[in-house]
């Protein structure tokens, strides 16, 4: 029920990360001779990365927390940059979250990511649920470009996301799911006369990210290609989750605790062999791929993440669920 409900929340940043899914797609056809079209590859991730966080620094260095909002320092300013509540985190992206030519980068790099700066900025931490990146949370939001403009906002009530989902591939805004972490939820709501409410001491504050960490180089409407972007941000809500209901929290399924859901699966060449779906840990309700859901072989105490230990009710060799 819970997870139907994080799907109805409409919102621009969903179609944002749309959007994002689509241009990987169009961006995937090859070049037509005959129809005169002709495709930009993407730039690299090292040198959009440079300019990006100079633009970020450059951005942070010039603004100024003052009065509820963003704006230009002025005389006797502590800018955002000077100011001891920004923190910064290193985030590694890889070149498959954007379908880039894996020729450009060596081994490490495809596999453990090009690391990027994120930048937060916490003006109220918050005293309620700390979500990870694998968490559903509620929030309210303005996102902007560095020229202050808003591409997205919910600013009444809010906006349910599932940050898994936001950090998965092809999906942009990584960025979002990464910064929102850094804040605790409020202690509650309280519902007003009119029948809205107010969060009582929510989390609040800033992330800045890079263009690898948003939709780089996606052409939309409202952010510009491989521009770096920033959120304002009111965590109301956080709630821990089990995406595949298996009994492990998704988060847990992070199995080398790199923070990055999409590099688990513990049955990776079962599901090669067998033509199946991918499914990463958290996604996958039977982990090692063994025919024992991973939540029946916890009940029995065998190990979920070895294909060689399940339960086999009728002894055919083959695992089955506890029920059967
Ligand atoms: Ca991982
Ligand atoms: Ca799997
Ligand atoms: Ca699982
Ligand atoms: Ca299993």
């Amino acid at each position: 029920m819970y997870l139907a409900a994080l799907i109805i929340q409409g919102s621009m940043l969903r179609k944002l990360l749309l959007l994002s899914v689509i241009a990987f797609l169009v961006s995937c056809k090859k070049d037509n001779p005959l129809s005169g079209v002709v495709s930009v590859p993407p730039a690299k991730l090292d040198s959009i990365r440079a300019v990006n966080d100079e633009a970020l620094i450059n951005f942070l260095k010039g603004h100024t927390y003052r009065e509820g909002s963003i704006s230009e320092v002025a005389d006797g300013d502590i800018s955002l940059w000077d100011d001891s509540r920004l923190g910064t985190t290193s985030i590694n992206i890889r070149p498959s979250e954007f379908n880039l030519d894996e020729a450009d980068y060596t081994t490490d790099e495809i596999e453990n990511g090009v690391p990027h700066n994120l930048y937060y900025f916490v003006v109220n931490p918050g005293v309620g649920n700390q979500p990870s990146v694998a968490d559903s949370v509620y929030v309210q939001y303005t996102g902007r470009n560095l020229d202050l403009s808003i591409f997205d906002e919910v600013k009444q009530g809010g906006s349910w996301f599932d940050l898994a989902t936001i950090q998965a591939p092809f999906q942009g805004f990584r960025g979002f799911a990464e910064g929102v972490p850094f804040f605790k939820a409020s202690e509650g709501v309280e519902e007003n006369l009119d029948g809205t409410f107010t969060a009582m001491n929510p989390g609040h504050g800033f992330i800045f990210f890079p263009s690898a960490m948003a939709s780089y180089n996606t052409i939309t409407a409202d952010i510009p290609q491989y521009g770096p972007i920033f959120f304002e941000i009111t965590l109301i809500e956080a709630l821990a989750t089990d995406h595949d209901g298996d009994g492990i929290l998704s988060i847990l399924e992070d199995r080398n605790g790199n923070g990055y859901l999409y590099d688990d699966n513990t049955d990776a060449d079962y599901e090669n062999e067998n033509r199946l779906p991918v499914a990463n840990d958290f996604l996958d309700a039977d982990d090692d791929g063994d025919g024992t859901p991973t939540k029946c072989e916890i009940s029995l105490g065998l190990d979920p993440h070895d294909a060689s230990s399940y339960y086999d009710a009728d002894n055919d060799g083959d695992g089955d669920d506890c029920d059967d």
